[in-house]
This record gives structure tokens, sequence and C-alpha cells, in this order.
């Protein structure tokens, strides 16, 4: 991340805080074994800072930014265990932070902060009784116990609109990721063959991926052959591909923390069965009409409604419904999300979209009773005149697909 980005954002953060509210942003612990690390995104986007277990604080006083990022303290005894921790000098490098602190100072050194203090933003605030208190919780308890006065509110208010506009660094990541992607959906449908399993697709993908740059997926990747395309968050990918199914491919790998998210869905013989061709072109039809109709100003919700309309026709030309509204039985979820750091990224659904926005376009329609289940997912860039189709050179076409 360039460090031109990060000051603008942190500057963007401040903009949206008044004078005596702090933001606190917490870093992902280190999980256990296996040991497999993915970072915060909240505070990956303000710091850069790929480590576990740091802290970023900003507090606005009088208009002005004061900010700190504490980190672990490198203990000699452990760097045969573990490697060396980041220094002080090489995370203040990184996000450009000058005041970077060990953790064992945090008490201290938010005793300054916290005086005077009338509000504090923290991540991961939402509540689960179902869940144990996390340490932004911790915190909060703590902090209002020693300083009543301090209200707590979700960090995610803030940092919702500045995430959903993605700028053109960021865009650029997501298009690799995008890319990145297409090879191991072209390399799938090169070697896929009737009687393998479905993991074995998801190793190609896997290895595609690796070998290109992409470090780790965007989401367990969804690998569903036949009747278990009908699931819609089908992952377990352990059927062995019959001759006549369809393979439904809802993938991404992650560049850089972008997250791409793309639906293919082919048939493995290299044919489409005439009813199969039938599902797939309408929701082809479906795709397109709704990637059309992306543009500042328009809402996800309304996107969604337009594609139950346009399913809903469908569906009884497929002779599967006769009553429009009984369209739920073979189309069950929205037509898109936002993406971007996550796959399921933050935005408004509701509200207008803007150029710099990026959406997901997944219409489907699940037939489990024919083992049929067909999704298109393309991810498009919403820009000031209307859209811009990132995943546009992944075939999608019927004489594409057949071979
Ligand atoms: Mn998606």
């Amino acid at each position: 991340m360039n460090k031109k980005s990060l000051n603008k954002r942190r500057e963007k953060l401040l903009n949206q805080m008044k004078d005596n509210e702090i933001i606190i942003l917490y870093a992902n612990s280190q999980p256990t074994y296996p040991r497999y690390f993915l970072q915060d995104n909240n505070f990956l986007y303000f710091t850069g800072l790929n480590i576990p277990d740091a802290i970023f604080v900003m507090k606005r006083s009088n208009g002005k930014a004061q900010f700190v990022v504490f980190i672990e303290r490198g203990i000699p005894e452990m760097e045969v265990w573990e490697g060396k921790k980041m220094t002080k000098e090489e995370a203040s490098n990184i996000s450009d932070i000058k005041t970077v602190s060990f953790l064992d100072e945090f008490d201290r050194k938010m005793q300054i902060y916290l005086t005077g203090a009338e509000k504090c933003y923290v991540n991961s605030l939402g509540g689960n009784l179902a869940n144990p208190l996390n340490k932004q919780k911790i915190f909060i308890q703590k902090a209002k116990e020693h300083f009543p006065r301090i209200a707590a509110d979700e960090a995610m208010k803030l940092i919702t609109p500045l995430r959903a506009v993605k700028d053109k660094d960021e865009i650029k990541q997501l298009q690799k990721a995008i890319d990145i992607t297409a090879i191991g959906i072209e390399s799938i449908r090169a070697q896929a063959k009737a009687g393998m399993m479905e993991y074995e697709l998801e190793a190609i993908l896997k290895y595609e991926a690796n070998r290109n740059n992409s470090k780790h997926m965007s989401f367990h990747p969804i690998i569903a052959s036949g009747v278990n395309a009908a699931t819609l968050h089908y992952h377990q990918n352990h059927s062995k591909i019959g001759a006549n199914d369809l393979v439904l491919l809802d993938v991404g790998a992650a560049f850089n923390s972008y997250c791409a998210d793309i639906s293919r869905t082919f048939p493995v013989s290299g044919k489409f069965t005439n009813r199969q061709k039938a599902v797939y072109s309408e929701v082809l039809a479906v795709n397109k009409a709704i990637i059309e109709m992306v543009k500042p100003g328009i809402t996800m919700l309304e996107l969604n409604k337009k594609t139950v309309d346009l399913i809903s026709d469908a569906l009884i030309r497929l002779k599967l419904i006769k009553d429009k509204k009984d369209y739920f039985k073979y189309y069950m979820h929205s037509v898109g999300h936002h993406l971007g750091m996550d796959a399921h990224d933050f935005g408004p659904r509701d509200k207008p979209l803007e150029p710099g926005h990026v959406i997901t376009v997944e219409p489907g329609i699940y037939i489990a009773k024919e083992k049929i289940g067909v999704r298109i997912e393309d991810d498009i860039l919403v820009t000031k005149t209307g859209y811009k189709n990132l995943s546009n050179n992944i075939p999608k076409e019927i004489n594409d697909l057949e071979k």
C-alpha cells in the first residue's frame, strides 16, 4: 500500500470524527495451529501493517489528529521459534505513522488519550451473545469503569463509506485478483472430466492462484457439480462429477487482500443438454440485463427487484412456476453485494451506487429435482457514466463453454 493512500484514508477518517473522539482499531490475533493468519481489513486499510495483535489509535482534538500504533515487542528468546518481530522503525516506515509504541505500553499511553475523550469508536463491537467477549469489548468495559463519561460506538459507521469507494490503486489490485481467478477458472475448464472429484478442481484453482501471485483464496471455493449446485453455500467439494453434470464454480483468489468473487457454470462433458442450455440462457440474459443497469444513482435493492422480476418471467417460460410470486422456490439469494478487501465488502444496499463502488452481479436459478444449478457472477465497477465489467474476459457465452 502506498503511503499517500494511507495518509489520505486517515485524513478522511479524521474528517468524519468530532473533537475529543477516539478510534481504536485492533489487528487480528495470531491464531494457534494451523497458524493461518489473515489480517483485520479495517486495521490493514488504515495502517498497511500485516502483523498480528497490533492496535491503531487515533484521537481528534482541535481538528487535528494524534495517532499511534502499538505493536508486539520482540522477545529475543522467542526468535528461534517465531522469527523476528517487526521493529518500530519498520512499522513506522510501512504505515507512515511516526509514533509507534509497544503493546506493553498500551494502558499507560491510553490513559493520556482517554483523558478528556467523549467517545470511543472500536472495530468489531457488534453484539452476539453466543460469542465470548473479544479484546475490543473488554477494553471498552475497562475504559468505561475508569472513565464513566466515555460513550462507545461501532467504528464501521465511520469506515463503511470510506471503504465502499475504491481508489485507482484498489481497483488495480481487484483487477489483478480477478485476472488470477480467470486463469484458475480457465485451467479448471480445460482439465475437468466426468469421474473427477470436485476437490480435484479445487486443487487446480489453488495451484493456479498460488502460481500467479495470490497467496490465498477470497473465501472457501464452491465447486458444485450436479445437484450440489442447488445448495447455495455448498462447500464440501467432495462429490464425484457425473457425466452429464453442470459444474458451478463460485470462486475467487485474493491479491494483496483484495478479493475476486466470480461464478461460472459449465457442462463437464463440453456439451449442454437442451434443458441445461435453456436454464443457462435465461440466467445469462438476466446477468447481462442487470449489468447493463449498473450506474451511479441506482441502488442494490433496485437491481435485485429487477432481477426477481426477470427471473420470475424466466421461471414461467421454463415451466417451473405459474405464478410470479413463487419465484423464491428457484431463486433465493439477492443479486449481489459490494466487493473489496472483504468478499462481502462494506457498502450501502439501500443508498445510490457511486463511482468507485464495486459490486457483484450474480443471478442464479436452482432446480434441485433436475440436478441443475446455474449462477453467473461478474464483478462490476461503477463508473461516472455507467459501469466497467472487470471480469468481462472470463467466458460465459454458451459457444465458449462448449467444446
Ligand atoms: Mn458473490
